[in-house]
């Protein structure tokens, strides 16, 4: 990126702004005194949010960050997560206060209370120990979206063994390299799922996988589907296990950085990265920022996040994080569209959810499907909106606050990584003057900064990359198995600083604005363009539900700009022509100057996205610039490419 003069090029204006509703602001649980409150004395800040949890033994240092970046939150404190997330909720009077509402696909419920969730977890805790787990050992998780994974987590976490959740739409070969390199002693799975309407095995998946993993000496099978499964010697259901042990474990201290858990990051490249995390300061920080960000009023709010426990929004935002504030949470089993289009909705409507969290590719893809459709039920309930997984893109903003939240609900879009474990640049909804688009501020306590090439803060109107200055208590601790490579991937860019491989702008306020990978920078006539303010640029023309924009090696400017877009369901049928694609390039012209015009656009029916639903611009780079497609692993839906390409005459890969 050294041929430009700016590191990355500030171009999108957007005007609108959505205060926060004043009966929001009157009684928020964050109010604006917690910034500076924070930047006097941060870790003062951190040892306050810590006392949210149950400690059975107290720390005797908030951070001990004398071996960088290897950082010790709430030294020497000693804490049961499991505790903290499920019994202390009972002790303190409210064992019948749902923990979940969980809704299957086809329509089945199940509803666990506090009580119902202590007695589940022991049960499983106990069986684990049966099975010869052991603090310290690890345990892999294969489940689709059913109570039982949930509980597993807890289990885990329960007798101090470390859990490491594979997501359910794994290979087998996927699965394999995860419990080898984690050397998991026990694999936690269910014969199989419902997704799209039907059973989808997962077994099968398992067994291959088992049978190459020497770690592995146990498969504990939760009956979900019914389906016939080999069964094999390393086989136990959990009928038959669980559900014959006692209810009642007791809890064991663990130290504050004793491993809780494991998550292979969902990288598109390589050998992939367990993340790890630990206890103490991951448990604060997931509660604070779940409080905070959400203004969760622990009796009152009903609050669902539609991400996959498989990935890190789950774990912290459905399981750790609402269950340490003791919250109701809905939990959805299955796919947006089974058996309609309305099935989100309808499920809002049913259990009066009040805090809404979601990523901005299902919000595009409703766009898509039409407005119509969330018309159709009462989503009066919803007060608070969350965003997270990829910029949002102003559009997509201005459509999910005004018609899923009624223009009543302030949107927060949170910015975060498997890496970070919780939220650290987000509005707070009881303070924060929402601007559509942007991230905002990092978050009380948390200490974030925009960078150039040499690592100097940009001044406000500036692009660069996103690093944060300070540790913090989710923090990351390193690569499992694996400290060199955890230094040289976050720490080395710039010194003394964690660099997250997102770019980002600081506008005229101040405020934070996300502009994506840095990886997927366009450098067009010398100037550094963000895939994510011309994706931006073209979701705001009315007919355009998604897009996604890569750089294509050009004669003339080096790289020209060449865009896939999905138009919106209500588009019509002309958007097949060049006078479509003419309209759509002076638009971007118009909105963001000549300079991010696209040379090509491309109407597509579906984008290429990993299975968490990121847009994989590698691939569509690989479309632009005539070459054969390339590693399609990791993409959720391997056949979209060939979709693509089939469109695409003068693109077509070369084999
Ligand atoms: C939580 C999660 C992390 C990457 C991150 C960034 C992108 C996440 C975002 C966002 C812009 C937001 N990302 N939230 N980009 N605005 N609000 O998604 O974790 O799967 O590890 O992905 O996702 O690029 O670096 P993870």
């Amino acid at each position: 990126m050294s041929e430009s003069q700016e590191t990355l090029s500030n171009l999108l204006r957007e005007k609108r702004r959505f205060p926060p509703p004043a009966e929001l602001a009157a009684s928020a649980n964050v109010t604006a005194a917690a910034y500076d409150e924070a930047a006097a004395d941060r870790l003062g800040f951190w040892a306050r949010q810590a006392e949210r949890l149950s400690w059975t033994k107290p720390w005797d240092d908030v951070l001990d960050w004398s071996d960088p970046p290897f950082a010790k939150w709430y030294v020497g404190g000693e804490l049961n997560v499991a505790y903290n997330c499920v019994d202390r909720h009972v002790e303190a009077g409210r064992g019948d206060k749902v923990a979940y509402h969980w809704e299957g696909e086809p329509g089945d419920t199940r509803t666990l209370t506090y009580a119902d969730l202590q007695r589940e977890v022991s049960k499983a805790a106990n069986a684990l120990l049966e099975l010869g787990v052991r603090n310290g050992d690890r345990v892999a998780v294969y489940l689709p979206m059913i109570p039982e994974l949930p509980i597993s987590m807890l289990a885990c976490a329960r007798i101090g063994a470390t859990h490491s959740v594979v997501f359910g739409g794994f290979s087998a070969d996927a699965l394999r390299t995860r419990l080898d390199d984690a050397r998991a002693k026990v694999v936690i799975t269910a014969d199989g799922g419902y997704r799209r309407g039907k059973p989808s095995a997962l077994k099968p998946t398992v067994d291959e996988a088992a049978a190459a993993a020497a770690s592995v000496e146990h498969v504990l099978v939760v009956r979900r589907t019914g389906e016939d499964v080999a069964v094999h010697d390393r086989d136990v259901w959990w009928h038959d296990l669980v559900d014959r042990q006692s209810g009642e474990h007791a809890p064991e201290p663990h130290d504050a950085e004793h491993p809780l858990y494991i998550l292979y990051t969902s990288g598109t490249t390589g050998k992939p990265k367990g993340i790890l995390h630990t206890s103490g300061g991951y448990l604060t920080q997931t509660a604070y920022t779940h409080d905070a960000v959400f203004d969760l009023k622990r009796d009152e709010d009903v609050y669902w996040c539609s991400a996959d426990i498989g990935w890190v929004t789950g774990h912290s935002y459905i399981v750790y994080g609402p269950l340490a504030n003791g919250a109701t949470s809905v939990m959805y089993e299955g796919t947006p569209d089974t058996p309609h289009q309305g099935r989100w909705w309808e499920i809002i409507a049913k259990y009066e959810v009040t805090l809404f969290y979601t990523a901005p590719t299902a919000i595009r893809t409703f766009m898509k499907w039409g407005d119509d459709i969330p018309a159709q039920y009462d989503l009066t309930s919803l007060r608070v909106l969350g965003s997270v997984g990829e910029p949002i893109n102003p559009e997509a903003y201005v459509w999910y606050r005004h018609h899923i939240g009624g223009d009543r609900t302030p949107v927060v879009d949170t910015w975060w990584q498997t890496e970070t474990g919780a939220v650290m640049i987000s509005p707070l909804p009881g303070v924060t003057e929402g601007k559509p688009g942007a991230a905002m501020r990092p978050l009380p306590g948390i200490v974030a900064d925009v960078v150039d090439d040499e690592g100097r803060s940009v001044p406000d109107g500036g692009g660069g990359f996103l690093v944060l200055r300070e540790p913090w208590p989710s923090m990351l601790r390193t690569i499992w198995g694996d400290d060199e490579r955890y230094v040289k991937t976050y720490w080395s860019r710039f010194d003394g600083m964690y660099f997250a491989g997102d770019g980002a702008k600081r506008d005229e306020d101040g405020d934070l604005w996300l502009l994506g990978r840095v990886d997927d920078v366009m450098l067009v006539s010398g100037h550094n363009i963000s895939t994510t303010e011309v994706e931006s640029a073209l979701v705001s023309h009315p007919k355009v539900a998604e897009a996604a924009v890569v750089g294509a090696t050009d004669p003339v400017t080096g790289q020209a700009i060449v865009a896939f877009v999905i138009p919106r369901g209500s588009a019509g049928a002309d958007v097949e022509g060049e006078e479509f694609a003419a309209e759509l390039r002076d638009h971007v012209a118009r909105t963001l100057g000549p300079i991010a015009k696209p040379r090509q656009i491309m109407v597509v029916p579906e984008l290429p996205k990993t299975r968490s639903g990121k847009i994989m611009r590698r691939l569509l780079r690989d479309v632009a610039e005539n070459r054969s497609v390339g590693d399609v692993t990791t993409l959720a839906d391997s056949t979209v490419m060939d979709l693509i390409s089939a469109k695409l005459p003068s693109a077509k890969s070369e084999d």
